[in-house]
């Protein structure tokens, strides 16, 4: 949001509010078209504020109905209220006094899906960042908290369900087709947590007992006849929480934890204190319908939303700015649990991938901004792969430099200290400084400097003295108002390999501090000196990913090689082969480019189907290791004056020359490698299906027809494999006859089902080439696309311009003004959905001229648009520079 001048918010203006509110006592009588909501709030006027300052509270599209002061109405002369604020002065001169407030809204015309509104019949709410005010006038910022206590009143016919946060209360029969019942929550909430659910679902039960012996009830309410789809949600909330407690010891609070699933969600899903609102596809699944990611994806998204319970709930963030408190590190414990509950390498490799593909590019570009921002136009637009995903490796460097024990102390100590608080970064390190003696000042810029560190590496190995020299020069790209930055704390795994392979220990190191395998890079150059070296070692950097940094190293293909073939961390292993694979398609790009022939080496193709064919390493591991960065990663790597065009044409010479090459092995895979058994979600089994589709995909470069899939595709008893073939034959064989019919077949077959429906576009959006942007048009206009509706957008939009390289970025330029087109439209509808939608363009300077000057044009289109919201102003402003 702006502030009242239309100023950006910023950091430094913080100030806390000049009342408490003790309780709010909400009553909502529910009406599809008008809700009344009456809030009776206690305030505290806090020792030091003015007597006689207005009390401004915030709303947002509201309808004032009435003001009680002390339970008597208020006159006029005493409160100013607009749809956007109530003001209201006079105020008694007591410490303590009541407000009650009245309010009417439309729950079935809030397309925003922000603050109260129907999906699909059903009352929700979604109220992070700024949707409270959208339900009543509120002092509506994270550092105001309160008791709340909901009474909810309907129709039971319509709505026989309703819930809101904490624990229940009375419930009853109001007469003439109306009930209600009261939910109580004994501990203080900011309003962003604040939820309400009321309608005709059906539930899921199951129950948990902590690890002091206390009993909860857990509830997963789904949409009449799916509920045997919320089996596998359930199972990961049972196995997060009892997770919580053996790894950081944090106990559930309250009597009953409740997961509602709607299909209409902005986002994910939502940790509402004990009413945590997700997207259906968040939560339901099964072999016919869900695939082995749509599995992961649950898993993670219902530990990350349980583990906010503790990071982001008990202690939440005193402002905005402090985002990454709750959300940095709530992603750094889910990616923990994730690893513990499946293959921690593999894991890690998925992270790295989605780190590289979405933070980098953001770090990189116009939409730049540091962990913990300093300003913000519009909220809502910061819930970003910054926040999240270096938010997390933040936290995990934090681990890396301090030790896992030393971390585990700091992090005990932030729960004590800080439980019912709404803290900042400062209090969050402050712990482990207290905690550990660590000093970590140098370390904080992390959370306050954007962009993506870059090392410069040089080595020298001298045979005669025995010592490997390495230089390593650190330095920060200029971002968005930031030029000059300073130095950083950079905690960096290392390990020497000899030609053998074996690791080698150096007897002494010089010029840098390292704790075991970790260096600490702090200068801006570090001349390090590693004694005793007996024959010429290859160097290995940032084992594991211990820093979120690119790395410039001239390192030879065959050390390379010698790592992908000899690292004995299995991560690491996989980081040599995509760095192989990552400069190959480098060199294939700039050949075809200048329209010469690409080139593809042995050193890549030997090393891939060496660790292709190494049955010692999982099937999981083994698919990762021949996945090629994608034509996306190529163009981040490249980084300027880039046509998609030239990164596909060359990533599939060099796809076809280890097609042909390996298809001895990709044939032999593909035929053993599935499982024996019916389909289970595990991990292992996971892994043999990616590893058997990754075949499949190379196997159409020699001798694989979409005919000979269409079998395959016919007798899948899964949706991976299902979808798998649908992608494989769609991508690869577009307009044949059997990808026309496996398309149509899956349609027909789960037409019923929108969230089976959004994969079957999505794979049509990603077809590669200038023609798919008619069929996008085309889908647009069958029932089976709704603007309303966030998933079906993403699906097919939001594929389009962010996964599909060469058909958005046609050279005519057509990509971009159809994406325009879409956004202006949107955002009349759902802000916050086009805004997300619109950054699917934050490259758009590495493109090369032509495309750029399109592309320019298209944004320029949006920003001349009289009335934009917010969310879309702010994201074209920032890409355009203004
Ligand atoms: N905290 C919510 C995100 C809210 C986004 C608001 N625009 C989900 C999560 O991160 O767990
Ligand atoms: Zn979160």
């Amino acid at each position: 949001m702006r502030t009242e001048t239309g100023q950006d918010v910023r950091l430094e203006d913080y100030k806390p509010t000049a009342f408490e509110i003790e309780t709010v006592d909400l009553t909502f009588r529910l009406n599809p078209e008008r809700t009344i909501v009456t809030s009776r709030l206690s305030l505290r006027r806090r020792s030091g504020a003015e007597k006689n300052s207005p009390l401004v509270l915030d709303g947002d599209e509201l309808t004032f109905a009435g003001l009680k002061i002390n339970d008597v109405a208020a006159d006029e002369s005493r409160f100013t209220a607009t749809p956007s604020k109530l003001e209201v002065r006079d105020l008694p001169a007591t410490e303590f006094f009541t407000l009650e407030i009245t309010t009417e809204i439309a729950p079935v015309s809030n397309s925003k899906l922000m603050g109260l509104y129907r999906s699909s019949g059903v009352y929700c709410t979604q109220c992070e960042a700024e949707g409270f005010r959208r339900i009543t006038y509120f002092l509506d910022r994270p550092d105001v908290l309160a008791i709340y206590s909901t009474r909810i009143e309907a129709l039971a016919a319509e709505a026989p369900l309703l819930l809101s946060n904490g624990n229940p209360g009375e419930t009853g029969d109001l007469g003439d087709g109306w009930h209600y019942a009261v939910w109580h929550d004994p501990h203080p909430k900011p309003s962003y947590l604040f939820a309400l659910v009321a309608g005709d679902l059906s539930v899921v039960r199951d129950s948990f007992i902590t690890k002091s012996g206390k009993p909860v009830a857990l509830e997963i309410y789904v949409e009449h006849g799916k509920e045997a789809q919320a089996s596998y949600a359930m199972d990961a909330l049972k196995r997060s929480m009892k997770w919580d407690e053996d790894r950081f010891g944090r106990e559930y609070d309250l009597s009953v934890f409740m997961i509602v699933a709607v299909s209409d969600f902005n986002m994910g899903a939502m940790e509402n204190k004990g009413l945590n609102i997700f997207n259906d596809k968040y939560v339901l699944a099964d072999a016919d319908t869900a695939t082995d990611a749509d599995y992961a994806n649950i898993e993670a998204i219902i530990a990350h939303e349980y583990f906010h319970n503790w990071t982001g709930n008990r202690i939440t963030c005193r402002d905005w700015f402090q985002l990454c408190l709750k959300e940095g590190l709530t992603v750094y414990r889910d990616h923990e649990f994730s690893a513990d509950m499946r293959s921690r390498p593999v894991k890690r490799i998925a992270e790295v991938r989605l780190l590289k593909a979405h933070q980098f590019p953001e770090d990189s570009g116009p939409l730049a901004h540091p962990v913990r921002p300093v300003r913000y136009s519009e909220i809502n637009n910061f819930y970003t792969a910054t926040v999240y995903e270096k938010g997390s490796e933040v936290v995990r460097m934090l681990a890396t430099i301090l030790g896992l024990k030393e971390f585990k102390n700091g992090l005990d100590l932030y729960f004590s200290r800080h439980d019912g608080d709404a803290a900042t970064i400062e209090d969050f390190l402050a712990c482990f400084e207290d905690a550990t003696g660590a000093d970590l000042s140098q370390f904080s810029v992390w959370y306050h400097q954007a962009g993506t560190p870059v090392i410069t590496v040089g080595s020298n190995y001298d045979a005669s003295e025995r010592t490997l020299k390495v230089e390593i020069e650190q330095s920060v790209p200029a971002t968005p108002g930031e030029e000059r930055k300073k130095p950083m704390h950079i905690p960096l795994r290392f390990g020497l390999i000899a030609a053998d392979g074996a690791e080698i220990e150096a007897t002494g190191i010089a010029g840098v501090t390292t704790h075991g395998d970790v260096m600490h890079l702090k200068k801006r150059r570090h001349e390090i000196v590693f004694k005793g070296i007996q024959s010429r070692p290859v160097l290995s950097l940032n084992r594991s990913f211990s820093a979120p940094i690119n790395i410039r190293y001239e390192q030879s293909s065959s050390d390379l090689s010698h790592l992908a073939r000899f690292e004995t961390e299995p991560y690491s292993r996989w980081q040599a082969l995509n760095e192989l694979a990552m400069r190959t398609l480098i060199a294939a790009a700039k050949s075809a480019r200048a329209e010469k022939a690409v080139e593809c080496g042995p050193a890549l193709v030997e090393s891939l189907i060496a660790t292709l064919a190494d049955d010692k390493l999982e099937p999981a591991l083994r698919g990762q290791a021949i996945t090629l960065p994608s034509e996306a990663d190529i163009a981040r790597e490249i980084g300027n004056n880039i046509d998609p065009d030239a990164i596909y044409t060359a990533r599939n010479a060099v796809l076809d020359r280890i097609a042909a090459d390996g298809s001895g092995t990709f044939s032999e895979i593909a035929d053993t490698i599935l499982p024996d058994e019916p389909y289970r979600p595990d991990a292992d089994s996971a892994g043999r299906r990616a590893l058997y589709l990754a075949c499949l995909g190379y196997l159409t470069r020699t001798d694989t027809s979409a005919e000979d899939l269409l079998p395959i595709f016919r007798s899948a008893d899964n949706m991976t494999i299902l979808s798998g073939l649908l992608g494989l034959m769609a991508h690869r064989f577009p307009g044949s006859n059997a990808t026309e019919t496996a398309l149509a077949e899956f349609e027909k077959r789960f037409s019923k089902n929108p969230l089976v429906i959004d994969k079957w576009m999505s794979v049509q959006a990603t077809v590669p080439g200038s023609d798919t942007l008619g069929r996008v048009k085309h889908l647009m206009a069958t029932p089976h696309f709704s603007i309303d509706n966030p998933n079906r957008v993403r699906a097919l939009i939001g594929s389009f311009a962010a996964g599909n390289p060469t058909g958005f970025n046609r050279l005519d330029g057509d990509g971009y003004t159809f994406l325009a087109e879409q956004i202006v439209e949107l955002d009349s509808r759902n802000p916050q959905v086009a805004a997300r939608i619109l950054t699917a363009m934050r490259s758009w300077k590495s493109l090369e001229r032509q495309r750029r000057e399109k592309a320019r044009a298209a944004l320029g289109m949006i920003s001349g648009q009289e009335s934009l919201s917010p969310d879309v102003r702010d994201i074209t402003n920032r890409m355009l520079g203004q």
